[in-house]
């Protein structure tokens, strides 16, 4: 439990998977971290009242409102969370950044490219007074990636020469499975590319120390009508009668030109069959190899070129020693972490950075490089696949 420090009041907006999934974050991160501030979980909002109190009393939300406008002017707020969909994201995020809060925002950081840069410019603002701003690429905090980005940084696999990230899950495979705001670009701004894609390039880019240059892409609706929701449940939920029109891409490919000039492949699916939650990320090098698998999150996949030929091979390291990233927080060695642990990385990470007033990782501006990576994937298809350069200026 953290220390007798003082609170940092947190307001959460929208309350879907991904705020359980903060919820758990916020609610162990100050039981298993010795944080500077002490996070308390005031306000969670929602359209709904009813919904929103059923959820603020399962997850352990002090209080419920269902008007963030005038949940981010309360003094008594300090932190605004945004877990909606990212059509909200950058009208949110810009007024509680010019109310002075601090936001930790969901990925990807908006629906467009200009809509990413008026939140980076709000951010960097807001930074001048001291007001911190992060998206929330969670997967960087699962211990076995920042060991890969480390062993990378450090030299271990030599001069990166090829990069690989795949993101592949299979839950809308089933044609009749119904349509959800993922599946609605007004909402979503991209399908599986901005959704699931947005992880592969942060956490490729992450690993590798690499940024992409240019991009040329194929996307595919694979399902193009499904029936209407009649009620959510999880990333799903069950199908009413009517029918409507999928407005996104279902699989994103891409070939990567990084400003090193390394190459790099990314594909992105929720139609990958037998895949659940595979994000992939394989980073060869001149001396070596590093291979991060989500569905095998408590181990790191290294190869040391430099070691005798005899003994030459993949070696699985399993990423459960305190010596390893935030693992020293948790159980005893050998005991193992799960997916919502990058949940309570993330808190206290953002936590941390808000009390020593040091730019939290990923930035906005980290934010919307991604963002113009997805929209150069996007333009490239549109024209053939061809090479699209990222423009950094727009
Ligand atoms: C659904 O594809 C989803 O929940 C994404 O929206 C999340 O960002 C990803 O972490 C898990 O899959």
């Amino acid at each position: 439990m953290s220390r007798d420090t003082a609170p940092l009041r947190v307001a959460m907006i929208g309350h879907g998977f991904m705020g359980a999934a903060h919820s758990q974050g916020w609610r162990t991160a100050p039981r298993f971290f010795d944080l500077p501030l002490r996070p308390e979980m005031q306000v969670l909002v929602g359209r709904s009242a009813e919904a929103v109190r059923a959820a603020a009393d399962t997850w352990g939300w002090a209080e419920t409102a269902t008007d963030w406008r005038s949940v981010i002017e309360r003094d008594d707020i300090d932190v605004v969370d945004i877990v909606t969909p990212g059509d909200s994201h950058a009208e949110i995020a810009i007024a509680a950044l010019n109310a002075g809060k601090h936001v930790l925002c969901e990925k990807p950081l908006a629906n467009s490219v200009d809509e990413a840069k008026a939140m980076t410019d709000a951010a960097a603002r807001a930074a001048d007074s001291g007001v911190m701003a992060m998206v929330g690429f969670t997967y960087r905090r699962v211990p076995a990636a920042t060991l890969a980005r480390d062993l990378v940084a450090a030299g271990r696999i030599g001069e990166v020469r090829q990069i690989r990230a795949s993101y592949r899950q299979d839950w809308l495979s089933d044609a009749d499975s119904p349509m959800t705001w993922r599946l609605d670009k007004a909402r979503a701004g991209s399908g599986a590319l901005g959704d699931i894609g947005a992880h592969a390039i942060d956490l490729a880019q992450f690993i590798s120390g690499q940024r992409i240059a240019a991009v040329s892409g194929v996307l595919q609706t694979i399902v193009g009508e499904r029936p209407l929701l009649a009620e959510s449940r999880g990333l799903s939920g069950t199908a009413s009668t009517e029918r409507g029109t999928v407005t996104v891409d279902d699989l994103a490919l891409f070939s990567a030109r990084f400003e090193s000039g390394v190459l790099g492949s990314f594909e992105a699916s929720r139609f990958a069959s037998g895949r659940k939650n595979s994000l992939r990320v394989e980073i060869s090098g001149s001396t070596g190899a590093v291979a991060f698998d989500l569905e095998d999150l408590n181990s790191l996949q290294f190869f040391d070129a430099t070691a005798p030929i005899e003994t030459q091979g993949f070696t699985r390291i399993l990423v459960t020693e305190p010596e390893h990233p935030y693992v020293a927080a948790w159980w005893p060695a050998g005991h193992t972490l799960g997916y919502e642990h990058g949940f309570s990385h993330q808190a206290k990470d953002f936590v941390e950075a808000i009390s020593s007033k040091t730019q939290p990782r990923p930035s906005f501006a980290d934010g919307l490089q991604v963002q113009r990576v997805l929209a150069s994937v996007e333009s490239s298809a549109a024209d053939g696949s061809a090479w699209t350069t990222i423009d950094t200026d727009q």
